[in-house]
Parts: structure tokens; C-alpha cells; sequence
């Protein structure tokens, strides 16, 4: 694995890491970044021994959303077309994330700001390190929340809540994101570590084909109805009833004794 890489992707035991590498810049998205981003969660999509997704950064901060640098103006340079950054770069790493059949956890470190926020809440599972924070940083610069930022904060927090961090780019500590609702848990810094790494091992042990259901059904069922919704749980339910991971966990239930989960 090459150090200097701005992505770096680690696979092993059934747990894939995707780290964001450019610490000195608090892992701001390049084009060739988010491009290594998109490659690896194809790859991540692939291999089938893989059961749980975790996305971190390198250094102090998780990452700071675009790299600003890359978004200077120089006189007679034509202007950048921000709207198709986000369909060739950004978009397809949030579509592969919410499209991986496996849970993905985000394990937020340091500032998350910009894309880098919105990203980390597109992930499935949202942990943080106490001293960490959100930012939408949009405002600051005059754009608008992106990377689902405006879709996802209303729906996790509430519109007033999501207004104000959308129209004034504070920052939101760690514990207060909890508390909103807007992230899973906060971890103390000294434990951020152990307790990562004790989550994705435990995620990696579990159903996954139950939990890539289970992913699947909670996201569609933010747009379906009711009836809609309770059709699509009994369809979800007949396949996760005919996996070797049902069996499974009914036999170890009865016989009283650990599972041993394979994933399908
Ligand atoms: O394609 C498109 O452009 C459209 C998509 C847009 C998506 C977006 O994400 S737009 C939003 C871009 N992000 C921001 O506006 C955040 C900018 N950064 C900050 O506001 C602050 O850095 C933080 C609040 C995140 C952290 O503050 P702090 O005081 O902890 O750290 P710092 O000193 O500001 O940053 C440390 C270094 O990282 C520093 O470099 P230096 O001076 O030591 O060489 C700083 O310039 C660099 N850095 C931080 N964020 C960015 C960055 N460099 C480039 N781009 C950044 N976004």
C-alpha cells in the first residue's frame, strides 16, 4: 500500500477500510481522489469476501470537502462547471455507497466539512470522536449544500436544525450532532479506536445479506407510503427467510449458542 496515495483501501477478515489520505489538507477532495474513491467502492462492490465498509481520514480531520486550491480563478481561465463535478466525480461515490449490499460505517475523526460532512451522512452507521465536528461550509464560499447535504440534513434533524447549520455554516460539535440525531454516537477520543474497531468486527460477523435488506428497505422507505412500505417488508422478508443466515440464527438461538454467521 503506497503512503502517498490520497486514497488508501485496505481489505482484510471481512472488513474494508477506505482511508482519505491528504491529512496535510484535512483529506480535501482532488479529482484524482475522488476518482481513487469511486475505483475502490467498485472493487469494494466485487469482492464478496467483504461484509462491512469503513470510511475514515487520515491525521487530525475526517475531510474538509472540496480542495479550494483546485477552485482558484485565474484571470481568463474558464470558470469551472461545478454542476458537473458533481455528476462525474462526487455523484458516483454517493451512489456506490448507498447502492453497497453491507453496512457502512463512517468513522468520523476530526472535521467533517463541506462534501466531507454530507459524505460521512450518506454512510449507513455514523460514529464520531468526541472532539470532531460538522460543517456545512457551503454558505461561506456561496454555494449550496451538495453531495445530498440538503436531502439528508432535513430528514435527520429537522428543518429548523438543518436551516441553520445550511444558512450559517457553524460548527456542530461531536456530542451536540448526537444529541440532533444527525450522527449514530460519539466515542471519547482515547477509545475512538478500539470502539471502531469493535463495531465494523462485530458488523462483520452479522447477516449481511439480512443487513443489506435491512439497508435497503429503511432507505426506501423514506419515500414509499405505508402500504407501500409493508409490501416491501414482506417481500424482504420471504428472501432474508430463505438465507443459510436465517437458519443460522434461529439453530444457534435454540441450541443456545453463538451464531456463525457466512453472510448469504
Ligand atoms: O466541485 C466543486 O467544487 C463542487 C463541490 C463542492 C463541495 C464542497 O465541499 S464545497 C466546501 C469546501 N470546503 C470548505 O469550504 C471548508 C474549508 N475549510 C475550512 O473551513 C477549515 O479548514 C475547517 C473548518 C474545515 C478546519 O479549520 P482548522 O482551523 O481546523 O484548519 P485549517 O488551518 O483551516 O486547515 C488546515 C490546512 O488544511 C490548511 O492548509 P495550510 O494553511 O496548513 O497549508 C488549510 O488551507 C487546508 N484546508 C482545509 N480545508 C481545505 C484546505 N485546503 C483546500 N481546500 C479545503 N477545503
Amino acid at each position: 500500500m503506497a503512503v502517498d496515495m490520497p486514497i488508501l483501501v485496505d481489505i482484510q477478515g471481512g472488513i474494508a477500510t477506505i482511508t482519505l489520505n491528504r491529512p496535510d489538507k484535512l483529506n480535501s477532495f482532488t479529482s484524482e481522489m475522488l476518482a481513487q474513491f469511486g475505483t475502490a467502492l467498485t472493487t469494494i462492490a466485487k469482492d464478496k469476501s467483504v461484509r462491512v465498509l469503513l470510511i475514515t481520514g487520515a491525521g487530525r480531520g475526517f475531510c474538509a470537502g472540496q480542495d479550494l486550491n483546485a477552485r482558484k480563478r485565474d484571470d481568463g481561465a474558464p470558470d469551472i462547471d461545478l454542476g458537473e463535478t458533481l455528476d462525474t466525480l462526487y455523484h458516483p461515490v454517493l451512489r456506490k455507497i448507498r447502492a453497497l449490499e453491507l453496512p457502512v460505517v463512517a468513522a468520523v475523526n476530526g472535521v467533517a466539512a463541506g462534501a466531507g460532512c454530507n459524505i460521512a451522512l450518506t454512510c449507513d452507521v455514523v460514529i464520531a470522536a468526541e472532539s470532531a465536528s460538522f460543517i456545512q461550509a457551503f454558505c461561506k464560499i456561496g454555494l449550496v449544500p451538495d453531495c445530498g447535504g440538503t436531502w439528508a440534513l432535513q430528514r435527520l434533524v429537522g428543518r429548523q436544525r438543518a436551516m441553520g447549520m445550511a444558512l450559517l455554516g457553524e460548527k456542530i460539535s461531536a456530542p451536540q450532532a448526537e444529541q440532533w440525531g444527525l450522527i449514530w454516537k460519539t466515542i471519547p477520543d482515547v477509545d475512538f479506536a478500539v470502539e471502531r474497531d469493535r463495531l465494523v468486527e462485530h458488523l462483520a460477523q452479522q447477516p449481511t445479506y439480512g443487513l443489506s435488506l435491512i439497508k435497503r428497505a429503511i432507505d426506501e422507505g423514506a419515500t414509499n407510503s405505508f402500504d407501500e412500505q409493508i409490501d416491501l417488508e414482506r417481500d424482504f422478508q420471504r428472501l432474508a427467510g430463505q438465507s443459510s443466515d436465517y437458519a443460522e440464527g434461529v439453530s444457534a438461538f435454540l441450541e443456545k449458542r453463538p451464531p456463525n454467521f457466512t453472510g448469504s
